[in-house]
């Protein structure tokens, strides 16, 4: 059974402006921001504006964008911060390394030989 969306969560305050984020891509449906505990520089988030907990309850239309969205944000990180590559990874519940529950993409750069910081 799936757990009910919190609109308490810190994300959705970001999406109601309630608490400000450094913010680098702003769409009708998405929305991609600095990550303020960052495993590499330049980890940035990518979230739907759509009110979905993680990815198991997301509409597969809202999944789509998501994916497109994070791929045209990865690709501009990826030059801002002249990385060598690209880490991009989705928890899911507290179990599966879940800490705030609103779906998000992480996006972080990597250079060659330079582990993440967690
Ligand atoms: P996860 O474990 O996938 O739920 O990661 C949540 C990420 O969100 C984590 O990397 C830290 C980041 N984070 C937590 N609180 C805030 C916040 O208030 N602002 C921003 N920009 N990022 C946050």
């Amino acid at each position: 059974m799936s757990i009910a969306y919190d609109p308490d969560n810190i994300f959705a305050k970001i999406l109601r402006g309630e608490i400000p984020a450094h913010k680098v891509y702003e769409d009708e449906d998405t929305l991609a921001f600095m990550d303020v505990m960052p495993q590499a520089e330049g980890h940035t988030l990518v979230i739907p504006k759509t009110p979905s907990r993680g990815f198991l309850d997301a509409e597969p239309e809202v999944l789509a964008k998501l994916v497109k969205v994070a791929q045209r944000v990865g690709r501009a990180v990826k030059t801002a911060f002249d990385a060598d590559g690209l880490t991009l990874f989705q928890y899911n519940e507290p179990a599966g390394g879940q800490t705030v529950f609103h779906l998000h993409m992480h996006i972080v750069p990597r250079r060659e030989g330079v582990p993440l910081k967690r």
